[in-house]
């Protein structure tokens, strides 16, 4: 091909990238001349839409977007991690000012994380936990503590079952319902409760599976265990929805939730709290999906280009059935 061809296709293709690249995001002159004056843009990946948890976690990121000023992109991956992958190069081809991202397994962040270094955008974790090579990758994470989670189930067991010696008596079976395979949240659920009863002589985990913080996965699951298990002491679950759908298996069974099976759950969405109120369930532990506006003044030190600490708990508390529980604030979700 004749040179001057070579020459003339090169600046097309370079005048098509320019032509592209700015039509990605608009400049705002008068942002250009004061930049604390710039609307911040925020792309935000929500993992779906699994239970009345998520649910209010989104909520409380769209209002206090809205109440910060901060212009929100917002996917739902439907509970894949590649949609949050996908969802996340698409910010980065829209030049956001920071991304934010609930991840839903622990492991392959990497490389997106290592993408939107090199395009100088800063990321945010929340909610939930990553496992990464490079922990340059990402800014800080602000979520709850599962780990903690898991302890409190363990010390509540601990304490209901205080009197009960190991020698002369069966061991106290339990269940336990875990969240998505892989996520922080059911592996440090899971740790912290071992770390409570797990070496207790008198307590015997018989059987443990996860209902992916699904009710209708936790009714299925409850109703198969109930065929194949007919002296289980304890319920151990995950999040208050699969809590929910293993109650709607025992009451069909005629078993007694709170009586016949002690209930342990977390998150403390208001069908859980009405449940302890009723004596169906024992204790709740709260996980505090109203982040919202901590994550929001977050992502405006980001944008400014300030640090952040690296590692930030929600305020999280528990509750239990000889609490006085009679003026428990509506919980909103
Ligand atoms: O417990 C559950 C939700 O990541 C802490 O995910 C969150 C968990 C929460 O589906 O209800």
């Amino acid at each position: 091909m004749k040179s001057w061809r070579k020459i003339f296709l090169s600046i097309l293709v370079i005048i098509m990238i320019c032509l592209l690249l700015s039509s990605c995001r608009k400049t705002d002159p008068a942002a250009e001349a004061d930049p604390s004056s710039k609307q911040i843009i925020l792309g935000f990946s929500q993992i779906g839409a699994e239970s009345a948890w998520r649910n209010q976690n989104t909520q409380s990121i769209h209002e206090a977007a809205a109440e910060a000023g901060i212009q929100l992109l917002f996917t739902n991956a439907e509970q894949k991690q590649e949609n949050q992958i996908r969802a996340i190069r698409s910010f980065i081809a829209y030049q956001v000012d920071v991304i934010a991202f609930v991840p839903i397994v622990t492991k392959g962040w990497d490389n997106v994380l290592r993408e939107a270094k090199d395009a100088g955008i800063p990321v945010l974790v929340t909610d939930r936990k990553i496992e990464i090579q490079d922990e340059s990758l990402y800014a800080g994470f602000i979520g709850t503590d599962s780990v903690q989670a898991g302890r409190r189930a363990g010390l509540f067991l601990l304490d209901k079952y205080r009197n009960r010696t190991a020698s002369e008596e069966e061991p106290i079976r339990i269940v336990e319902l875990t969240g998505n395979v892989g996520s922080s949240v059911a592996i440090g659920r899971g740790i912290g409760f071992r770390e409570i009863i797990g070496d207790d002589p008198r307590f015997e985990v018989i059987y443990s599976e996860s209902g992916d913080f699904l009710r209708s996965k936790g009714y299925e699951l409850m109703q198969s265990i109930l065929e194949t298990y007919d002296d289980i002491d304890v319920l151990y679950s995950h999040n208050d929805s699969m809590t929910l759908g293993a109650l709607d298996a025992m009451k069909e069974k005629g078993i007694r939730p709170g009586t016949d099976i002690v209930i342990v759950t977390i998150d403390a969405e208001q069908a859980a709290i009405n449940a302890l109120q009723q004596g169906e369930v024992n204790c709740v532990i709260e996980c505090n999906p109203k982040m919202g506006p901590d994550i929001m003044k977050l992502v405006k030190s980001l944008a400014a280009g300030e640090g952040i600490s690296r590692q930030i708990y929600v305020q999280e508390q528990v509750f239990r059935e000889d609490d006085d529980l009679s003026d428990i604030e509506a919980r909103g979700y």
